[in-house]
């Protein structure tokens, strides 16, 4: 009799691949509500960013605040039990639509910089640091990377046509990789299509791009952050929310 192969549940797809795909986390009446959110926040201000290319909020929830009640839902809150049984913060919270046509390309890279409160310059291990419109930033060490999760939850359905993440399986096990070698990395990318309501799992060191869109429709995507480190004496997540 043969043998059933369990697929690996998303936690550990997380850990062997850098991410993970899951087709279905908001409802369509979610979906529609945080669509419906969005769309009624002002847009004004240093958060947003909006070109023929890109719109983006950044700080998404201290703009939207309505859409937190929203976003942690139950099915939210049990994922992210599995992910951090220990409990967890929301650490970033960004918008992003790469608008039908959009010609916003993103090259390859890792998600190398935090957001905190501060600057704390001669903290062993964090640095460089950035600073622009008030954000301070600051790459932290590896290990703070390593506990990060981003939940990029898409509100359209989403192609290799509309700028679907390109990602290298299994990259984020080898640290901060030299910008020098990325290219040399990448032949074995695969494209993450994500219907509308899916969301994709990935770790920060996991190697990523996008391309421009050659479609007719959106790719909207709300992403989110966690992680269940604290930040040493003196240095404090910029965005961070208790769940
Ligand atoms: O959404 C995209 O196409 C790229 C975003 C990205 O690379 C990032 O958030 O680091």
């Amino acid at each position: 009799m043969p043998v059933a192969v369990s697929p690996l549940a998303p936690t550990a797809k997380l850990s062997a691949l850098g991410f993970a795909l899951l087709p279905q986390l908001y409802t369509a009446a979610e979906v529609a509500a945080l669509l419906r959110c969005i769309e009624a926040a002002p847009a004004a201000g240093p958060n947003f960013r909006r070109s023929q290319d890109v719109f983006a909020i950044r700080n998404l929830l201290g703009e939207v605040p309505a859409l937190w009640p929203l976003l942690a839902t139950p099915t939210l809150r049990g994922l992210l039990g599995e992910l951090f049984p220990a409990g967890c913060h929301l650490t970033k919270a960004i918008y992003f639509d790469k608008p039908a046509g959009s010609n916003w390309l993103v090259a390859w890279h890792q998600d190398l910089m935090i957001n905190v409160d501060r600057r704390a310059a001669d903290l062993p291990g964090f640095g460089p640091w950035t600073a622009k419109a008030g954000w301070v930033a600051v790459q932290p060490p590896a290990a703070v990377l390593e506990n990060i999760v981003t939940v990029r939850l898409h509100l359209d359905d989403c192609d290799a046509t509309n700028g679907a993440l390109k990602v290298v399986p299994g990259s984020h096990l080898g640290g901060m990789v030299p910008p020098e070698t990325i290219a040399a990395r990448t032949t074995t990318a695969t494209v993450c299509a994500v219907p509308a309501g899916g969301a994709m799992l990935m770790k920060p060191l996991l190697l990523h791009a996008s391309n421009r869109s050659t479609s007719d429709r959106p790719r909207r995507v709300i992403h989110l952050e966690f992680s269940d480190a604290e930040l040493p004496e003196g240095l404090a997540w910029r965005e961070k929310r208790e769940m």
